[in-house]
């Protein structure tokens, strides 16, 4: 299995959100198009396997030691159900992934057959951090999940995060999490 630079998902929907719309400020100005010098922001892809991309998701959790093949399986069960955007931000002179996040729309019968989006592994790894780029994330995905007729986004965070997602809109919701957990 090979691995190659095939985008999860379309990058025109990306390059297709209405940055004017966004609802947090960025000093300085970066953008989804221009997230920083030698920086860019795509569609996860394969190749990402040997950028660093586990590197990056174990600054947030247990990841597990995966092999290039059960990568790829899992790239190509998301690309098929078409309802998983996978971003990242890759240095481009170090070859690397330094942040990443996630979107997963949700389908329901309720809300007249509504989508919901999950916000997902948010990560910025240590050496990008005070570069906007977890902000940045969020608020792209944020816009991206309005533009595929979201009727809400959620997420979990740790208590610590709390503010950060407050600025964005993102209010502490009166339903409690809970989780029955079978492994780690
Ligand atoms: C955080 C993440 C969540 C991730 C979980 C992993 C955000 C906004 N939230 O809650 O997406 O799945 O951590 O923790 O990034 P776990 O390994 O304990 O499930």
């Amino acid at each position: 299995m090979l691995l190659d630079e095939t985008p999860l998902f379309e990058p025109a929907l990306l390059h297709g959100l209405d940055w004017s719309n966004n609802s947090v400020s960025f000093s300085p100005p970066i953008s989804p198009s221009s997230p920083g010098e030698g920086l860019i922001l795509r569609p996860l892809c394969t190749a990402d396997f040997n950028r660093g991309f586990f590197r990056v998701l174990s600054q947030l959790t247990t990841t597990g030691d995966v092999t290039p093949e059960q990568f790829i399986k899992k790239f190509e069960h998301m690309k098929m159900a078409g309802d998983y955007y996978v971003i990242v931000v890759e240095d481009r002179q170090l070859g690397q992934i330094v942040a990443t996040a996630t979107l997963i729309t949700e389908h329901k019968f309720i809300h007249s057959c509504a989508k919901r989006g999950r916000v997902e592994e948010v990560v910025v790894t240590d050496a990008c951090r005070g570069k906007q780029l977890g902000k940045l994330l969020v608020a792209t995905l944020i816009l991206l999940s309005k533009k595929l007729d979201c009727y809400k986004i959620t997420l979990e965070c740790a208590p610590k995060n709390v503010a950060f997602y407050e600025k964005f809109g993102y209010k502490a919701s009166d339903e409690t999490y809970m989780q029955c957990r079978f492994f780690d």
